[in-house]
């Protein structure tokens, strides 16, 4: 459920990414620091790091102001991705107001892919969210490397599924931006059965996403 405060004309709107271990969460963060503008952004945080991994969570912060004087603040998080960090994942995840599921395209990842999910789904609903209603994107990372599923393939398994999928090499920064634009998109239209978005606070969906891309 997202947080609007009418007295302090302030929304916070909570993005999780969620994903296997290794799979380009943090790297995802990373790029989209380096590519919005920086009047938007604030500094990157990550809560320590052991080597490459993830052990709490990494969060951007993101403010944009809507024409009606509302302040709305994104907080952009990771989860840690290894198996073992199920507490941590819980705790990130809970109150999101959207998802991005980074799944990792090398076939070897097949297994790890589809536990993170079932993860997401048991923990979803732990934390007493609805994920008939949540809005999630599906990015598939790492396309880059060379022994990875080819794109008819991932379709067969995710086209029957409500999620929009995108195909993304984070640490070339390709498709971030873009997966990114579509979770917007989705939380957009939430917002504004939500709280009359557009018509109380004079943003539209383009205007919505087009402000924070800045
Ligand atoms: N080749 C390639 N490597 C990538 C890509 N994205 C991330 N990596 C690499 O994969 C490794 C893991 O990336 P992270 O972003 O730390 O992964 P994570 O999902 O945050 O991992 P956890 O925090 O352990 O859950 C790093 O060495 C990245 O440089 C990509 O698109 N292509
Ligand atoms: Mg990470």
């Amino acid at each position: 459920m997202t947080e609007l405060n009418e007295q302090l004309q302030r929304l916070t709107i909570k993005l999780v990414y969620y994903g296997p271990a290794l799979s380009g969460k943090t790297t995802n963060l990373t790029r989209l620091h380096d590519m919005l503008a920086p009047q938007l952004k604030g500094e990157m945080m990550t809560l320590e790091t052991e080597g490459d991994r993830t052990l709490f969570f990494d969060l951007l912060p993101i403010g944009i102001t809507a024409p009606s004087g509302l302040l709305i603040k994104f907080k952009l998080f990771t989860v840690p991705g290894q198996v073992i960090h199920d507490g941590t994942r819980k705790a990130v995840l809970s109150r999101a107001d959207g998802v991005m599921f980074v799944a990792d395209a090398q076939t070897n990842q097949i297994y790890n892919n589809g536990a993170s999910f079932d993860n997401l789904i048991s923990n979803a609903g732990m934390v007493g969210m609805d994920l008939s209603t949540l809005p999630l994107v599906v990015q598939f990372n790492k396309c880059d490397l060379p022994d990875i599923l080819s794109k008819e393939e991932i379709m067969s398994r995710w086209s029957q599924a409500p999620w929009p999928v995108f195909f993304a090499s984070a640490l070339a920064g390709e498709g971030v931006l873009e997966s990114f634009t579509a979770l917007l998109g989705a939380v957009y239209q939430n917002l504004d059965k939500q709280f009359n978005f557009e018509r109380q606070h004079g943003l539209n969906r383009d205007a919505f996403i087009s402000a924070v891309k800045g």
